[in-house]
C-alpha cells in the first residue's frame, strides 16, 4: 500500500525513527502525456499534476516534512503566510497530528477554495490589510520571538519533501526530462526541483539534469525584472508575490541549469488555462497554467528549435477546483430551459 512521499523516500529525507510521521499519502502523482502541447511545441509534453495531491496542491509535498519534523520537536503551534495553498496544506496536517495552525493571507487575494479548506480545518485564519509579502514578513517575525514552527517554504524541511517530485519524475521518465518548466511565486518549488533532479544525478539514478524553465506573471515577476515588485499583480493569486523567498536559489538553478526564467501575461496564463481544460481534460489552477503558457511562449519564440522532440515537464502545482470564481469567469452561465426533451433535443442541434 502507498503509504506517502516519506515513506517512499525515507533514505533521501532528513527523517529517523525519532520522527512521527504526520502524512495524508501525499505525492506520486501522474505524469500525463499530453498530445496535443507536443504537437503544438515539437516536444513531448508531459504534465505532472501536482493536483492530485491530498489538499489538491503540491504545498502537500513539503507539508508533511515540515509538520513531521515539527512534531519530531515537539511543536504545538505552526504558523505561515500564504496565497491560499500552504495555508490549505498547514491547516490538513496540523489537524491530522493536533497542532494549532495560524495562517496570515492577504485579504480579498486568495482563491475561495483554499480559504474554504483553511478554515474547515480549524486553521485560525487572519486575513492583513496588505500582500503576501508583507504577511511573510510578520510570520517572520512572530516565529522568531515565540515558540511557533514556520511552515513556510524557508524551512528547509519543506524543501526536503518538495524535492520528491523530481525523483518521482525521474523514475517515471527513466530519466531526467531535457526540460522542466515550473511556475514561480517564493521560488521554493523550482529550488526543490533542481535539489532532487541534482540528488539522482548524483546517485546516477538520472544520466543527465533538465533544463529548468522557470515563469513568474508578469504583474509579478521580481527574478525576471531583477528587482522586488512593491505592488504585484495577476489573475494568478498563487503567484501574487513581489519579493521571492528563495530568489537567490532560483537564479542558481536557472543558470546552473543553463535554463531561463522569463514571465507570462495574464492572457497568456488565461489562455493555456483554458487549453488544458478544453483540450486535454486537465484541469488547474490558473498559477498552474504559467508553466504550459511559458513552453508556449518559448515555442513561439523558436527557442525550441534546436531541441525539437526532446521531453518537457511542466508541473502543473495545484487543481483547476481550488477557484472555482476564476473558472467561472471563463465560461458562459449554463443555458436554463423547461424539463422537457422537444427543447433538450433543439438545444442539442438534434
Ligand atoms: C498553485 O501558498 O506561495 O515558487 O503561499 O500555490 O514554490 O512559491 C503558493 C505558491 C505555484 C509557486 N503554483 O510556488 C502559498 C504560495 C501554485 C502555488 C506556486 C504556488 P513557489
Amino acid at each position: 500500500m502507498y503509504q506517502g512521499l516519506i515513506h517512499r523516500y525515507r533514505q533521501y529525507l532528513p527523517v529517523s525513527d525519532k520522527t512521527p510521521i504526520v502524512s495524508l499519502s501525499e505525492g506520486n502523482t501522474p505524469l500525463i502525456f499530453s498530445p496535443k502541447l507536443s504537437e503544438k511545441t515539437g516536444l513531448k509534453v508531459y504534465l505532472k499534476y501536482e493536483g492530485l495531491n491530498p489538499t489538491g496542491s503540491f504545498k502537500d509535498r513539503g507539508m508533511t516534512m515540515a509538520i513531521s519534523k515539527a512534531a519530531e520537536k515537539g511543536a504545538k503551534i505552526v504558523m505561515c503566510a500564504s496565497t491560499g495553498n500552504t495555508s490549505a496544506s498547514a491547516a490538513a496536517y496540523a489537524a491530522r497530528c493536533g497542532m494549532k495552525c495560524c495562517v496570515l493571507i492577504p485579504n480579498g487575494n486568495i482563491a475561495m477554495g483554499k480559504l474554504a479548506q483553511a478554515m474547515i480545518h480549524h486553521a485560525q485564519v487572519i486575513a492583513i490589510e496588505g500582500n503576501f509579502d508583507n504577511a511573510l514578513d510578520l510570520v517572520k517575525d512572530v516565529t522568531a520571538k515565540y515558540p511557533i514552527e514556520l511552515v513556510n517554504s524557508i524551512n528547509p524541511f519543506r524543501i526536503e519533501g518538495q524535492k520528491t517530485a523530481a525523483f518521482e519524475v525521474v523514475e517515471d521518465l527513466g530519466d531526467a526530462p531535457f526540460f522542466h518548466a515550473i511556475p514561480v511565486g517564493n521560488a521554493g518549488n523550482i529550488t526543490a526541483y533542481w535539489k532532487g533532479y541534482n540528488e539522482f544525478f548524483a546517485l546516477k539514478k538520472a544520466k543527465r539534469l533538465p533544463k529548468m524553465l522557470g515563469f513568474q506573471a508578469a504583474g509579478s515577476a521580481p527574478i525576471v525584472l531583477d528587482h522586488v515588485v512593491e505592488d504585484p499583480h495577476t489573475v494568478a493569486t498563487a503567484i501574487k508575490i513581489g519579493n521571492p523567498a528563495s530568489w537567490k536559489s532560483a537564479v542558481a538553478a536557472r543558470d546552473d541549469s543553463n535554463g531561463v526564467i522569463d514571465m507570462v501575461t495574464d492572457e497568456e496564463i488565461m489562455m493555456a488555462y483554458e487549453l488544458l481544460a478544453s483540450g486535454d481534460g486537465v484541469f488547474c489552477e490558473p498559477a498552474s497554467a504559467a508553466s504550459v503558457a511559458g513552453i508556449l511562449k518559448l515555442a513561439e519564440q523558436k527557442y525550441f528549435k534546436p531541441f525539437l522532440g526532446e521531453t518537457v515537464v511542466c508541473t502543473l502545482t495545484g487543481h483547476g477546483l481550488k477557484d472555482p470564481t476564476n473558472a467561472m469567469k471563463c465560461v458562459k452561465e449554463p443555458c436554463v430551459v423547461k424539463a422537457d426533451i422537444k427543447i433538450i433535443l433543439k438545444e442539442i442541434g438534434l
